[in-house]
């Protein structure tokens, strides 16, 4: 069995990801085949279905890790990304430890959660159900996003949740929580993301960040962040195109 994404990021890899929003298999193939570490299929802010997802995931084969981005933190959304095999789930929105709890306990099979038993992808249609059921508390990720001033200020609450692998940093919603949507460069946003990782370093959970382009992940790169999202298929699409016109009309 190829080693689990949860155990990459736990020891600290660098993992390098892009966000996925298209509802194409060739996309997710060109993307593997490139050497991403990961996709993150983004359900919360596309229009991909759950069908569409598991495509994705069935393109993506076994060397590329797929972590899905649900579109808030239910039971229902939660259930169905890990029941097509997702290697872990990112949470949007957290703010506060109750949310913390919330996110662990819909994506632990009892005792530690809630998470319904069903079969499915990730249980190899039933073919490997034991092993998986067995497993998967102790191999799929949890990502939650910390992307709101609520959840700057409830910092030391959320970390001190048992059951969470990684916390993500969303800039963009993060700057828009503190008026200044966008501006993902400002000093008190960049005071916000590094209060985060102040005190996530204390603990073994690990962090993420998004960021539009390879300049803009640079510096946290630098800085010792694990799991890194940078740019989406729609962009690189359209800035690769872009590039291809301009060099032929100047
Ligand atoms: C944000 O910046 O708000 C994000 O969610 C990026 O993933
Ligand atoms: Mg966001």
């Amino acid at each position: 069995m190829n080693e689990s994404f949860k155990k990459k990021l736990s020891r600290g890899d660098l993992l390098l990801g892009t966000i996925v929003t298209l509802p194409s298999v060739e996309t997710a193939e060109i993307l593997c085949s490139c050497g991403f570490d990961w996709l993150f299929i983004d359900l919360e802010h596309s229009a991909l279905s759950i069908r569409e997802s598991q495509a994705i995931l069935q393109a993506s084969g076994s060397k590329t890790n797929c972590v899905i981005r649900v579109p808030l933190n239910n039971e229902i959304w939660i259930k169905k990304c890990l029941d097509i095999g997702a290697s872990g789930i990112i949470v949007p929105q957290i703010r506060n430890k109750e949310d913390a709890e919330l996110a662990v306990r819909l994506c632990k099979y009892p005792p530690q959660g809630t998470r319904s038993v069903g079969i499915a992808r990730a249980h190899g249609y039933g073919s490997r159900f034991q092993e998986y059921v067995t497993g998967a508390n102790d191999h799929i990720a949890l990502v939650l996003q910390i992307e709101h001033v609520e959840a700057v200020n409830n910092i030391d609450a959320i970390l001190n949740v048992p059951g969470i692998d990684c916390l993500f940093i969303g800039p963009y919603d993060l700057s828009a929580s503190m008026g200044k949507i966008g501006q993902v460069t400002d000093p008190e946003v960049q005071d916000a993301i590094s209060l985060v990782k102040k005190s996530a370093e204390q603990t073994r959970i690990k962090l993420g960040i998004f960021g539009a382009d390879a300049n803009a992940v640079k510096p946290y790169i630098d800085s010792g962040y694990n799991l890194i999202a940078t740019g989406m298929d729609t962009m690189i699409l359209g800035g690769a195109a872009k590039k291809l016109l301009e060099m032929l009309r100047d």
